[in-house]
């Protein structure tokens, strides 16, 4: 186990007004520190208290001997803990004052208040969880939806490390193989190549699987942002609420009424969509519209997903027509709304086999085509997910190009019959980069961009 000189201490709850906060102290002198600040009510010293225990009693203030706060404290010693280290977690009442004060006595108590995410950093660096583990608690903390959630536990679980550590062992009993060669090259080297070159196509297949899975994966963890647009009175902030299931965007019989982009978060099969409800497009009537156009057509611009909204029950106007050019290089569903009040557009409809989906957000019709249709072109298939080991990390995958790389060049190599020992450099620089993914190699550089997007006290 790697010692930290130092013991830290945060509050790890959210800070507000709640039933209990919790401070967490970690490092060699977590139970000195606390035994010193808690009066326990059976009359027993911390110091003897066993793994797993919990205490009840007061913290104190050392130099005045007031009480701070009624507490519970539990003791999780080294290196049954989240860190590995010694570890006293207080639960003290949820006020905003009170949790600070307790905070405080074990800074002058000889605890230092803790970077962020450095308790999950003690984790990786004692050997209890690898880095790709460590990333997956970020990702439970920010997973917006049931499939992102099952994503992040996947990785915490191990699974993706234990894949990464299979390849690694395939190739490094390749690299054994050739250096095999390297010390006795008498041996019949043409069968033996043939074994490592199939050993290192097939490591690529996997790593191919692992990137598509990336792609397919990111939607659910970032989410899509999705511009709602069209001309004026179409019906879009109507399809933004029933999207989003609220009614957050202003609707009225009047066009113009959307001036400001309006956004909201709707959960299309796990699939986090931000929509961006924006201004109909017309003559602008006033600076306010006209600047809430330019702001559509901003919008367009920095969305992944257009949803072109038209009014089916009218014929098209030329701002439908302008909005269906401005829209036609991008990714986009055409929404041919108000179906309930008849059909009087597709006459002359050109939309380049744009997918098209009749709704009624007035009624609720269509929706769920709707969203299917959305799911669809976002995941490029039916929207089925493989239950196989997911990447999620754009770092994970940028590791796992650059180790396809290498083993792209190790088959090169073979093929231009360069020396073994340059064959052999290529399949140690394809595990090292594997190594990245699970820390098994790693830079301070990367540990502290990492751990720098973790909030203080996890
Ligand atoms: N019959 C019918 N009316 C609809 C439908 N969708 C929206 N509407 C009505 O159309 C009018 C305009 O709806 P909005 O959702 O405000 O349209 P918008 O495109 O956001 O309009 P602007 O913000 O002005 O660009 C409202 O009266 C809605 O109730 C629909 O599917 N059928
Ligand atoms: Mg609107």
């Amino acid at each position: 186990m790697v010692t930290q000189e130092d013991t830290i201490c945060a509050i790890v709850t959210p800070q507000g007004i709640g039933g209990i906060s919790v401070i967490r102290l970690s490092g060699r002198d977590a139970i000195d520190i606390a035994a010193r600040l808690f009066h326990n009510k059976s009359g027993k010293s911390l110091i003897n208290a066993q793994t797993h225990t919990i205490h009840y009693g007061n913290i104190v203030d050392p130099v005045s001997g007031d009480k701070i706060d009624e507490v519970l404290l539990s003791v999780m010693r080294s290196p049954h803990s989240f860190t590995c280290e010694d570890v006293v977690e207080v639960s003290c009442h949820g006020g905003l004052l009170v949790t600070t004060k307790v905070l405080d006595t074990f800074l002058r108590g000889g605890a230092r208040l803790s970077e962020p995410g450095e308790f999950t950093k003690r984790a990786f660096l004692n050997g209890r969880i690898d880095l790709a583990q460590a990333e997956a608690v970020i990702d439970i903390i920010n997973a917006k939806t049931d499939e992102g959630l099952r994503c992040a536990l996947w990785q915490l679980y191990g699974k993706l490390s234990n894949e990464i550590n299979m390849l690694q062992d395939s190739i490094s009993s390749a690299i054994a193989s050739l250096e095999a060669y390297i010390d006795f090259p008498e041996e019949d080297t043409e069968i033996a190549m043939e074994e490592i070159v199939n050993r290192a196509r097939s490591v690529m297949k996997r790593i191919d699987r692992l990137i598509e899975g990336y792609y397919q994966w990111r939607p659910f963890r970032e989410g899509i942002s999705t511009a709602i647009v069209g001309r004026t009175n179409v019906g879009k902030s109507s399809l933004l609420n029933i999207l989003i299931g609220e009614e957050r965007a202003i609707v009225t019989p009047y066009p113009g009424t959307t001036r400001d982009i309006v956004d909201g978060v709707a959960n299309i099969g796990g699939i986090p969509l931000r929509l961006l409800d924006t201004a109909g497009l017309r003559m602008a009537k006033d600076i306010a519209e006209e600047e809430g156009i330019r702001r559509m057509y901003k919008a367009i611009d920095i969305a992944e997903l257009v949803l072109l909204v038209l009014d089916g029950s009218n014929t098209l106007t030329e701002e439908d027509n302008e909005i269906i050019a401005r829209t036609a290089n991008k990714k986009r569903v055409v929404v041919i709304n108000k179906k309930d009040k008849g059909n009087r557009i597709e006459a002359g409809l050109n939309l380049q086999g744009s997918l098209i989906v009749h709704t009624s957000a007035l009624k609720g019709e269509g929706i769920d085509e709707l969203k299917k249709t959305i799911r669809q072109i976002i995941l490029g298939h039916e929207g089925k997910l493989s239950g196989e080991t997911i990447v999620s990390n754009l770092r994970h995958k940028t590791a796992l190009e650059g180790a396809r790389k290498e083993l792209n060049t190790f088959l090169e190599s073979v093929n231009q019959k360069l020396p073994l020992e340059i064959q052999a450099l290529h399949l140690r620089g394809a595990v090292d980069l594997l190594g990245e993914i699970t820390g098994a190699v790693t830079t301070e550089d990367i540990l502290d961009r990492i751990f720098s997007e973790f909030c203080i006290g996890k």
